[in-house]
C-alpha cells in the first residue's frame, strides 16, 4: 500500500481488491456502488480465511485452547472497533448483524420503555428506513409523537425548524445519520446533540455512511448511541457495531433473549448476563467480527484523513463532469458540504434503464428509492442513481460513467 499521511493512491490499493482482476460483461469493472456495500481487500479475506484454518471455534464457550484462542481473536476485534470510534470502554460495543440491527435494538430496548404519550421522536427527512421506521413503528406502539426535521432546497436539514418541532411535545429521541446514503449530506450531528441534550433527550446516530469514510469520535460527537455495518467498510457482510454509553445499555432491556445473554435461568426469573454479552444471544458472528477487525486496520493504514481527503476529489470532479450534461439534474449540497456520493437523473429517462445501459459498459452504479422514500417524495422523484466512492475508486471510473451516460441519451433520445 502506497500512501502518505495525507494522501491516498487508488491505483495501488485497487491492487489490493481481487474482484478488480474480474472483467464484467466483458469490461473492466467500475464499481460505482460502495454505498451499498464495499469491495473487499486480500488483507481482509485473508484474515478470516488464516482464522478459520488456525483458530476457529465458538466464543465463551469452551475452556480447552482452540475456544480461547477464537474467544481472544474475537475480542481483539472488539478492541479495535472500540479504538474505530473512540468508545471509552469494549464493553459498549455490541456486536450486531449490521447497522440496521444495532438501529432496531435501540428502538426496541430502549424506545419501547421510554417512550409515551406526549413524547416526541425525532427523525430527519433525509433518514434512511433503518433509523426512520423503527422510530416510526415504536413511537406508534408507545403513543409517542413522531416528527422529521426537513431538508432545505440544498438537500441540508432545516435546524430552524427545531423550535417547531420542540412546542409539539417532550422530545426524548433525536435519530440522525451523520452522512446521507442518498445525497452524501454530512449532517450537523455534534449541533443536534446538544439540542437534544438540552432538551434531556438522547441522539442516536446512524454512522453506516460515515464510519467507513471518516474518523468518527463518539465522545466528540456527544452521542449516545451510534450504529455502522462492517460490509460497507472493507469488512464481510453479516456483522456490524452498535456502540452505547454504559449507562443506558446497563439500564436498557434485552432485545434478543437466548443463549450467552443470560446470568442465571431460574422457572421463576431470569436475569441477563454483563455488557456487552446482554446484547449478543445466541453464536455471534465470530468469523465475520475477526473480518471486521482487520477491515479497521486497513483503514486506518490508509488513513481516515487521506480517504476523507479523496472521497471529497472524487465527488468534486463527479458533480463537475455531470454539470457538462445539460440533461442531467444533480441533487444535493455542493461538494464541500457531502461526502463521496452523487445522486441525478437522467431527464425523462428512468433511473432503471440508466442503471442496465451503465451495466452493459460495466459501470455498476444504483438506481432505486435507497431507502429513503420520505426524501423521494420530497425531492418529488420515485428514483434516483447514484454513484459512490471509496479507497479503491479512480477518476477514470467517472469518465466511464460520463461517457455511458452520453450512451443512454443516445440510446433514449
Ligand atoms: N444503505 C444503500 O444506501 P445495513 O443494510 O443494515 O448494512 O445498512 C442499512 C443502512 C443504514 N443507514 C444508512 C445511512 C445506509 O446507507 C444503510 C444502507 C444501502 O445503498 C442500502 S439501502
Amino acid at each position: 500500500m502506497a500512501v502518505t499521511a495525507s494522501t491516498l493512491d487508488a491505483h495501488r490499493l485497487r491492487a489490493d481488491f481481487p474482484i478488480f482482476e474480474h472483467e464484467i460483461n466483458g469490461k473492466s469493472l467500475a464499481y460505482l456502488d460502495s454505498a451499498v456495500t464495499s469491495q473487499k481487500p486480500r488483507q481482509m479475506l485473508d484474515a478470516m480465511l488464516h482464522f478459520y484454518e488456525t483458530s476457529y471455534g465458538n466464543v465463551h464457550r469452551g475452556v480447552y485452547a482452540l475456544s480461547e484462542r477464537a474467544t481472544a481473536a474475537f475480542e481483539g476485534a472488539r478492541q479495535k472497533v472500540q479504538a474505530l470510534v473512540n468508545a471509552p470502554e469494549a464493553r459498549e460495543v455490541i456486536f450486531t448483524r449490521n447497522a440496521t440491527e444495532g438501529l432496531n435494538l435501540v428502538a426496541y430496548a430502549w424506545g419501547l420503555s421510554n417512550l409515551g404519550p406526549g413524547d416526541l421522536a425525532v427523525v430527519t427527512e433525509l433518514e434512511h428506513h433503518s433509523n426512520y421506521v423503527p422510530w416510526q413503528y415504536v413511537a406508534k406502539r408507545t403513543g409517542a409523537g413522531f416528527r422529521a426535521i426537513p431538508l432545505d432546497e440544498n438537500g441540508e436539514l432545516e435546524l430552524g425548524a427545531l423550535d417547531e418541532i420542540e412546542r409539539e411535545g417532550r422530545v426524548k429521541v433525536v435519530a440522525s445519520g451523520l452522512v446521507s446514503n442518498a445525497l452524501g449530506t454530512v449532517n450537523p450531528v455534534e449541533k443536534l446533540a446538544s439540542w437534544a441534550h438540552e432538551r434531556g433527550a438522547l441522539i442516536v446516530v446512524d454512522a453506516a455512511q460515515a464510519a467507513p469514510h471518516r474518523a468518527i469520535d463518539v465522545q466528540a460527537l456527544g452521542c449516545d448511541f451510534l450504529a455502522f455495518s462492517a460490509h460497507k467498510m472493507c469488512g464481510p457482510s453479516g456483522v456490524g457495531a452498535l456502540w452505547g454509553r454504559a449507562e443506558l445499555l446497563e439500564a436498557m432491556e434485552p432485545f434478543n433473549l437466548g443463549g450467552h445473554m443470560i446470568r442465571k435461568v431460574q422457572f421463576e426469573e431470569t436475569t441477563w448476563g454483563d455488557l456487552p454479552h446482554k446484547f449478543e444471544a445466541g453464536t455471534s458472528p465470530i468469523a465475520e467480527a475477526v473480518g471486521f477487525g482487520a477491515a479497521v486496520d486497513y483503514l486506518n493504514e490508509i488513513g481516515f484523513d487521506a480517504i476523507e481527503r479523496h472521497e471529497h476529489e472524487l465527488a468534486e470532479y463527479a458533480l463537475g463532469r455531470l454539470a457538462e450534461l445539460p440533461w442531467v439534474r444533480s441533487y444535493g449540497p455542493a461538494a464541500d458540504r457531502r461526502a463521496g456520493i452523487v445522486s441525478f437523473n437522467v431527464e425523462g429517462v428512468h433511473p432503471h434503464d440508466v442503471a442496465q445501459v451503465l451495466d452493459f459498459e460495466g459501470v455498476a452504479i444504483r438506481a432505486g428509492h435507497h431507502c429513503c422514500q420520505p426524501l423521494m417524495r420530497k425531492l418529488g422523484v420515485a428514483a434516483t442513481n447514484r454513484a459512490s466512492f471509496y479507497v479503491y475508486t479512480i477518476p477514470d471510473e467517472i469518465d466511464r460513467l460520463v461517457d455511458g451516460l452520453h450512451k443512454v441519451k443516445k440510446a433514449f433520445g
